[in-house]
């Protein structure tokens, strides 16, 4: 949109005098990100309501993503970037005498998710929105966030979130739009005069859904879409019938707060009442919008799509067969068959214990119509199933079994696609995690890799690398990331590629600066920054990287006299609260950081810097600065991975496994411009059928992995207590369940090829230069336009290239 200087300060002064009565010298810096954000608001009112009007006009079908997370990151930089004003508000700031960065970072960070999953969720919002498509998100307004993590005496310690304390300015609450949703009491089907059933209820615990809109403003389209989180409240009856302490709190506690647990199932009642909560109130405001404009739900999947993200949200199957059966009378086999060709499954991870499942009993008592529900499809499945793939098959595969609702098997049954999100992981749900429900369905299944929106974790993350593209190709990149494939061109160019090093220095220096303040560390910027961003999780192996700091540490104490170029290596990881060993990683890492940092031997050769509470900000601060990309998990376990396409396209070099989505970037980047290492998928699940993994054999056949091993347990690291023996005895007693001893060798060769290489600068930055040409076929617009184009149907923008 087109604003003045002039005009915007007129307007800024105007806001802030309007919101506060007082002038600019009288705010904060989050009273002057308030009045940006109504700024924000206004200047793009026109355009949200337009969108929406434009999609009902054409009666265009319509997306929903429904997920029980999304990690959007603060929006000012990102509204302003896509609106086309951000050049003008920062300049305008600054002749006011404020400083744009200093009014960003004091808007809160919601952190209503707990990593990839919640952050692929948001990219996909800003995806659909940039490609015109009328995406919709729908998921939980929590109270409070991921906890914020701070570090005690080297553990971590979770404190509360309170995200909302100030309000959030970009929200609309729109009570207009509530709706009930039951749960618990009696049902039955009563007879009606016409002969039809009717589902009558009574001693129902009834909650009232309240959507909060959040605006997602595409990328200079004049777009902005609608998520939509819903809050739980108390129903309209409260205000004239006895409601309890108890009874308010337990309707208050439904979206009080995130589950912090990732890659893991909650066998807790609560967390099943938040999937069903948002789950209904999603799916009856779809169907109240539909059926405002159309005669009966004959062209539902016509104009409908909904996208189950993981198993949290997958209720909405039965729930729309509910709404289709009981309130519109549709027989169960068009409500099945509706059902079935509006849903579509993305499966996240193939971690056995995160296919949710919820104990029969349960789930009955919460929530009983839909039990019934459960029952009739789980009863179907078995009756047309078992002639053709025999009873065995089908007791493993159906909705219920041993007791449990099985959510996962509920999705791909009542979807008409399952997708992975990388190639390997799609290939591991067919062969292995849901094999028999590949031979049942096989057309449901197809791979959609992950990607992430180039628009905030390269344009706005990282100015001067954008910058200086801009200057070699043009800022066609900018609408096209796949035009960055151009810059494969200046490989040799060794000015560029001196560029390229200023530019990564600059963001080192920023990143310094904050390691400083935040830890009081002082790093050297033309250190090698060796950064793993991710949650901390055993399969994910930071003890794998602990081990090379340890073998680094040992080597400079040994060997004083060796230069090698001096190291930072990074770390940014929750635990989930209940994680016992995650959390003795954090402590060991902190432990070591103590050692290495202060021992005057080492000096500034070797530093370590754990960051507290890693987060869609840190993210932004983080990767910029990153040399080489961690991405190093036991194969087959990480299901696609994100972080490492957003390492990537900062120009870092991935040091990593054959997993995910790293053998996707490795194809791009060239495997001579990547350090791969391990054992393959093949190679872990070769193990397994053998049963002949013994990690005392690597042990015990190298002398230096063993006294780094030793180093856990014989007082070398003094700030670690009963952690040490229980990170060795995992390893040596229960066999090293994540293969890190097996790794070991191979993952320290090529970290010492990493220190060779660094030294020669301009090979270093034509491997950078490789990741970041190669980088644009990881934009969440390609992924989302495979999603419109194979899934849901829907038309976008058409994608050159
Ligand atoms: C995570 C996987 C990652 C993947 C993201 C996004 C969950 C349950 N899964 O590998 O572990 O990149 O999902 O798909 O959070």
């Amino acid at each position: 949109m087109k604003l003045t200087l002039a005009q915007f300060k007129r307007d800024f002064l105007a806001e802030i005098k309007t919101l506060y009565a007082t002038d600019l010298s009288d705010t904060s810096s989050l009273g002057q990100f308030i009045a940006l954000g109504h700024l924000v608001r206004r200047y793009n009112g026109s355009h949200w309501q337009d969108t929406a009007e434009r999609y009902r006009k054409h009666d265009q079908k319509q997306v929903y993503y429904f997920s029980i997370e999304f990690l959007p990151g603060r929006l000012l930089s990102s509204n302003l970037l896509n609106l086309g004003l951000l050049d003008t508000v920062r300049q305008g700031l600054s002749e006011l005498g404020l400083d744009f960065k200093t009014i960003s970072a004091a808007e809160p960070d919601p952190g209503l998710g707990n990593g990839g999953l919640g952050r692929l969720a948001a990219c996909y919002m800003d995806s659909m929105a940039s490609l015109g498509i009328a995406g919709n998100g729908n998921g939980i307004r929590y109270r409070y966030g991921l906890f914020k993590q701070v570090f005690m005496d080297g553990y971590q310690v979770e404190l509360p979130d309170d995200w909302l304390r100030n309000g959030n300015v970009w929200e609309v609450r729109r009570e207009n739009k509530a709706c009930l949703v039951r749960f618990g009491g009696n049902v039955w089907m009563a007879p009606q005069p016409d002969g039809s059933l009717k589902a009558m209820y009574e001693h129902t615990d009834d909650v009232l859904a309240v959507p909060y809109d959040i605006g997602m403003i595409g990328y200079q389209n004049d777009v902005t879409n609608t998520l939509r989180l819903w809050s739980a409240e108390l129903p309209p009856s409260a205000d004239n019938s006895y409601y309890s302490q108890a009874q308010r709190d337990r309707i208050d506690d439904i979206t009080k707060v995130l589950y912090p647990d990732d890659s893991n199932s909650e066998g807790q009642a609560l967390r099943l009442r938040q999937e069903y909560f948002f789950s209904s109130a999603g799916v009856q405001s779809i169907l109240r919008h539909f059926g405002l404009r159309h005669q009966g739900m004959k062209e539902l999947a016509k104009k409908v799509a909904i996208h189950i993200n993981d198993t949290h949200p997958t209720l909405v199957i039965p729930e729309m067969m509910r709404i289709l059966l009981d309130d519109h009378h549709c027989s169960w086999e068009v409500a099945w068959e509706l059902t079935t060709k509006v849903m579509s499954y993305t499966n996240h991870t193939i971690m056995q214990e995160a296919l949710e499942t919820w104990p029969i009993d349960m789930f009955k008592g919460l929530l009983p119509r839909i039990y019934q529900i459960v029952v009739e499809i789980d009863r179907r499945y078995r009756a047309a199933k078992t002639p053709v793939f025999g009873e065995d098959l089908v007791n493993r595969t159906a909705p219920l079994g041993n007791g449990q609702v099985r959510m996962a098997f509920l999705a791909v049954i009542g979807s008409h696609s399952v997708n992975g999100v990388a190639p390997l992981h799609t290939e591991l749900l067919k062969a292995d995690v849901l094999r028999d429900l590949y031979q049942v369905y096989p057309e449901r299944f197809n791979n959609k890799t992950n990607g992430i929106t180039m628009r905030r974790w390269v344009q706005l993350a990282n100015e001067p690398l954008s910058t200086l593209i801009d200057s070699k190709i043009g800022p066609t990149w900018r609408q096209q990331p796949n035009q960055l494939k151009t810059l494969a061109a200046y490989q040799n160019d060794a000015k560029f590629l001196k560029q390229l090093t200023a530019v990564k220095t600059e963001n080192k220096v920023a990143l310094a600066a904050y390691i400083k303040s935040e830890l009081g560390i002082d790093v050297r910027t033309d250190a090698i920054f060796d950064v793993q961003i991710k949650r901390l999780h055993a399969y994910k192996r930071q003890l794998l990287h602990v081990f090379e700091i340890i073998r680094e540490y040992l080597a400079i104490k040994d060997h004083p006299e060796t230069v090698e170029p001096a190291r930072v290596h990074v770390f940014g990881a929750k635990a989930a609260p209940s994680y016992h060993y995650a959390k003795s990683i954090i402590k060991l890492i902190n432990a070591l950081a103590d050692l290495v940092n202060h021992d005057p031997k080492v000096g500034d050769r070797l530093k370590v810097a754990f960051i507290p509470n890693y987060g869609v900000s840190l993210g932004e601060l983080i990767i910029p600065a990153a040399d080489v990309s961690e991405q190093i998990s036991t194969a087959s376990k990480e299901a696609s991975g994100t972080s490492n396409m957003k390492l990537m396209a900062n120009g870092a070099v991935s040091l990593a496994t054959l997993d995910g989505a790293n053998i996707d970037i490795i194809e791009a980047a060239g495997e001579g411009n990547e350090y791969s290492f391990g054992l393959t998928a093949k190679a872990v699940y070769g193990y397994y059928e053998r049963g002949d993994y013994h990690a005392a054999d690597f042990y015990n056949a190298d002398p230096e992995l063993k006294r780094i091993l030793e180093t856990l347990v014989d007082g070398t690291i003094p700030g670690i207590s009963t952690e040490g023996r229980e990170i060795y005895d995992s390893l040596l007693r229960y066999n090293d369940e994540y293969f890190v001893l097996a790794d070991y060798e191979s993952y320290v060769q090529q970290q010492q090829q990493i220190s060779e290489d660094f030294q020669d600068q301009q090979l270093w930055q034509h491997k950078a230069l490789a990741n970041i040409a190669a980088a644009g076929i990881f934009s969440a617009d390609l992924a989302v336009a495979r999603y419109s184009e194979d899934i849901w149907q829907v038309p976008h923008a058409k994608l050159l290239n």
